[in-house]
């Protein structure tokens, strides 16, 4: 007989799920569960694979948050003490485009995650996962943001993560479910999709270094102020949300340290590259948002009270981690990459 907890991560496979996986095996004797689709691409946890094959403390199950049936199947043959709900369409520039899909995902998929949690596994503590782009477009005299500023999303993303909170909030006030909404603000680092802006300046970077590209970052807006976290920071936050204390329907707004425009963080990684005098940038319109949240400044009094979470890496420590993991990933694919 075991005792040992069972955790699930939806979106295992993604950059923030991979880093709460190696977290949690790490800091935990858990069994760690992940739901990935049929296709997803294994690459941010393949450093597992001898683990996953044996089944040893990780265990994959193939399913679609968007398709309720997949999921019953899941939580009929396992109870969890934990559900991470991470999996989403993350990605808020793709949301102009794909507007549906990510309703679909972040809004369907949210509700059927916790629907099976109430049918299944009602007495496990759920981590929301919402995101500091709820709060949108903040006028300056609330900045930094609060727990209850106004919502004001400004992209179908933010529309649809407002939907996952408020999902998270209700299933605790009607139904008791254990859940703590985490709203943060901007999380990066190693394993972070190209689509978002740091990521693809350190992709370029990458590429323009190894002799890829010509010495030219295309860039969107540079005027956002945003405050940067590291994803390994994120993840153990998301761990204590859930095991200090839950109270059911709980909300806080966590970021890191240090905030910094646009701007300054694409100064940074050219600053830091192997040619920093030779790397120029220019705005390529398409990569312009057609309306943007420009002032993601949050207070995390609420949580770090709390918690006691104290975030461990700096902006400039992340962002070279990032370039690092770029560097590696461009190398190892020889340059070959669809868009840059
Ligand atoms: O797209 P896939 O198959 O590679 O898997 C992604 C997963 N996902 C899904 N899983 C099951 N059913 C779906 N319909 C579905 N759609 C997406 O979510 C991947 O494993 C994960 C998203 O990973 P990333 O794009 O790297 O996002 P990240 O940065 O890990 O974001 C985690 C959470 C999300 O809720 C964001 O909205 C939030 O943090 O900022």
């Amino acid at each position: 007989m075991t005792n040992t907890r069972k955790a699930l991560i939806t979106g295992i496979t993604g950059m923030v799920g991979s880093h709460l996986l190696d977290f949690l095996l790490v800091n935990t004797n858990w069994d760690i569960h992940g739901i990935c689709r049929w296709r997803s691409p294994l690459d941010n946890i393949s450093h597992h694979s001898d683990r996953i094959n044996r089944r040893e403390r990780i265990s994959l199950h193939l399913a679609d948050i968007t398709d309720y049936m997949s999921l019953e199947k899941v939580f009929v043959e396992h109870e969890f003490d934990f559900v991470f709900h991470l999996a989403a369409q993350s990605y808020p520039h793709t949301s102009f485009t794909s507007p549906n899909d990510t309703y679909m995902t972040n809004i369907n998929g949210t509700e059927n995650i916790l629907k099976s949690i109430h049918r299944h596994s009602p007495d496990s503590v759920v981590h929301v996962c919402s995101s500091s782009e709820v709060f949108g477009r903040v006028p300056p005299e609330f900045v930094p943001i609060v727990e209850d500023c106004r919502f004001h999303p400004a992209s179908p993303y933010a529309i649809s993560k407002c939907a996952t909170d408020l999902i998270g909030r209700y299933y605790a006030e009607a139904f008791n479910i254990n859940t703590q909404i985490t709203r943060m603000f901007t999380h990066t680092g190693p394993r972070r999709g190209d689509v978002f802006m740091e990521s693809s300046f350190a992709k370029q970077i990458a590429l323009i270094e190894q002799g890829y590209i010509p010495p030219l970052v295309l860039v969107g807006n540079l005027n956002s102020m945003r405050t940067i976290a590291d994803v390994r920071d994120a993840v153990a936050a998301y761990y204590l949300s859930v095991t200090i204390d839950p109270i059911p329907g709980s909300y806080y707004n966590i970021g890191g340290n240090d905030t910094m425009s646009v701007k300054e963080v694409l100064q940074y990684l050219i600053g830091i590259s192997n040619i920093p005098n030779d790397i120029s940038y220019e705005v390529d319109k398409q990569r312009l948002r057609p309306i943007d949240a420009d002032l993601q400044i949050p207070n995390t009094t609420k949580f770090k009270c709390k918690t006691g979470w104290i975030p461990k890496y700096t902006a400039q420590q992340t962002l070279s981690d990032l370039l690092d993991y770029w560097r590696s990933k461009v190398r190892r694919n020889n340059g070959q990459f669809l868009q840059r």
